[in-house]
């Protein structure tokens, strides 16, 4: 038995899900402890401060739900929230709900190991703290580790380097330099449209192109802010009935009914003009999963670029052509495509001719050529979903770790449990539903809150979902993914297939049933009386 000070619980993380389940943590009436890596809340928004993050979910779909007073009183300024003014969202929450008391910043959580004796796990910080807790919560996010590739020379780059989810806190002056940015996911775009008009030149190497909707980001006016208020109960009520979480009607057409594609594009056009995922989701129901509707789509965007782009051998650089829309996780853009229509931006296609390694004074690619740069920008993505928690050194029953359960793909009951981990609750774990990450946020927790009242009604020490429920709910993800046109994108590395991470395998990381769907499965487990978990009141017997 560990001498480690004892709490209910330990959540790891302050973002939007440890903060959440602060707020169930003590309804529920447990004493908790809560460590956060950063020095102050925000999770994912705390670390990707590079230039020009911005969330891609409308600000009114994009925060905390669980009290209506906190949505009305707030005052987004944009469409679509920067960075800066997430943080300060999130940090308004903190201070609103009196959460600081409840949190260790500056502390990450380096070890976890579970105690079949007493039921109880250990949780241990890299400032050398040790608590025990009955109930361990991770609020880890899926894009906790920073993925970026072994390139030979890196140590011998004379200029100054950058990876955009470790974004200094200091200002980077990028005014005058030679950049150089690789990869052009959602991150590198963000970047590349922000500070193209900054720099002196800036060099996009570019693997694989993307189907970049234009954002149309705009500042929100008093009247609009007073309309979004008015109409809280009704975004609330679309967020989680959309597919992805996203406040907005579903277009209630399928596109495969529409057979004139002179009116498919009339259709597109309109999406394409009112901005954001309405492309894909306020048009037709049925883009992700209709090859045709998804050709036609593809094209138009395809042509779109054409139109805007003016060097045709760039345009034709930046069409996406070897996956499907929703094959890679499509970025919002707002001028992304004009920027490179400006004399001090170049496109480099690393496709053929891959970057072989980083020289003094910039980057050499397979074929010899050489780039000269100041400042490397690494945009190129995560480690994301399992990455996080493996990475925790979290230790279950018979000391086997998460990482090395995982190696095969994880197995996690309704993405939250993973059997031989008894409780121990993650909250967007992989195997989620990939939606808008707030309003998933808040049904899980709300779930773990109703597993915690059943364990502690009951007495129970140790709540563990079973193997079955596991293997069960990987195979009606897979189920889904294949009913989807995105597996054809696979070849193209999306990050939620495992497939972005050299030898990372590659599994359905993801729940696509879409946002109803699955707040229907948590409904179904908690009815059902929570058929998926195991809740015993006494220790195991050795
Ligand atoms: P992504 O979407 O994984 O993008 C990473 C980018 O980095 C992507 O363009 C990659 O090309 C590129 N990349 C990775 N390794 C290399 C090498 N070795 N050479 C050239 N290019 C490379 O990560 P993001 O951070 O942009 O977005 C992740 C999520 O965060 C996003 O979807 C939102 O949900 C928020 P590739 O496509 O693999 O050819």
């Amino acid at each position: 038995m560990s001498a480690a000070p004892r709490v209910d619980a330990v959540v790891v993380g302050a973002g939007f899900a440890g903060m959440r389940s602060i707020v169930e943590l003590r309804r529920l009436g447990l004493s908790m402890r809560v460590f956060e890596a950063g020095s102050e809340v925000g999770g994912t928004w705390y670390w990707n401060r590079y230039p020009g993050a911005r969330t891609d979910t409308e600000s009114w779909g994009y925060c905390f739900f669980f009290d209506k007073e906190l949505g009305l009183e707030w005052d987004w300024p944009e469409r679509f929230p920067s960075q800066p003014d997430v943080q300060k969202y999130m940090v308004h929450v903190a201070d609103r709900f009196d959460m600081r008391k409840e949190i260790t910043f500056n502390a990450r959580v380096d070890g976890a190991f579970f105690d079949e004796a007493t039921n109880l796990w250990t949780v241990r910080t890299d400032t050398g703290e040790e608590v025990t807790c009955r109930w361990l919560i991770t609020g880890l996010g899926w894009l906790g580790v920073a993925y970026k590739p072994n390139l030979a020379g890196l140590d011998s780059f004379a200029g100054e380097w950058y990876q955009t989810s470790l974004w200094p806190k200091e200002e980077v002056n990028l005014e005058g330099k030679r950049v150089a940015v690789i990869g052009t996911g959602a991150t590198g775009i963000q970047v590349i449209q922000t500070i193209a008009p900054v720099v002196e030149h800036l060099t996009v190497f570019q693997r694989t192109p993307n189907f970049v909707m234009p954002g149309r980001n705009h500042a929100l006016s008093d009247h609009q802010r007073a309309e979004l208020k008015r109409d809280y109960d009704l975004i609330t009520e679309q967020t989680f009935n959309h597919v992805f979480a996203f406040p907005m009607d579903p277009a209630n057409q399928l596109g495969s009914e529409v057979s004139d594609d002179a009116d498919l594009i009339r259709i597109f056009e309109k999406g394409w003009e009112d901005g954001g995922f309405r492309y894909i989701f306020t048009t037709v129901d049925d883009m992700l999963v209709d090859q045709r509707v998804n050709d036609i789509a593809a094209e138009f965007v395809r042509n779109k670029i054409r139109a805007i782009v003016k060097d045709p051998v760039t345009a034709e650089l930046l069409c996406p052509k070897t996956h499907p829309i929703g094959g890679k996780r499509p970025p919002l853009g707002n001028f992304y495509f004009e920027t490179f229509n400006r004399s001090n931006v170049t496109l480099v296609d690393v496709r053929p001719d891959p970057v072989a390694e980083i020289t003094p004074t910039g980057l050499r690619l397979t074929s010899g050529a050489e780039y000269e740069a100041d400042v490397i920008i690494f945009a190129t993505g995560f480690d994301a979903m399992t990455g996080p928690l493996a990475k925790m050194n979290v230790h279950g029953v018979g000391d086997r770790t998460l990482e090395a359960e995982w190696v095969e793909g994880p197995n996690l009951h309704l993405g939250i449990s993973q059997a031989g981990f008894p409780n121990l609750f993650a909250i967007l774990g992989p195997q989620g539903p990939f939606a808008s990450h707030p309003p998933v946020i808040e049904k899980q927790v709300e779930f773990i809150g109703k597993v915690l009242d059943k364990a502690l009604a009951d007495g129970a020490e140790r709540v563990e979902s079973t193997p079955e429920a596991g293997a069960a709910w990987t195979a009606m993800c897979d189920m889904i993914l294949h009913m989807t046109l995105v597996p054809k994108g696979l070849d193209d590395r999306p990050w939620f297939l495992g497939a972005n991470v050299p030898g990372k395998k590659q599994t359905t990381l993801a729940y696509l049933g879409g946002m109803a769907g699955y707040c229907a499965e948590l409904d179904k487990e908690r009815d059902g009386g929570f058929p998926g978990y195991a809740m015993r009141k006494a220790p195991v017997p050795a």
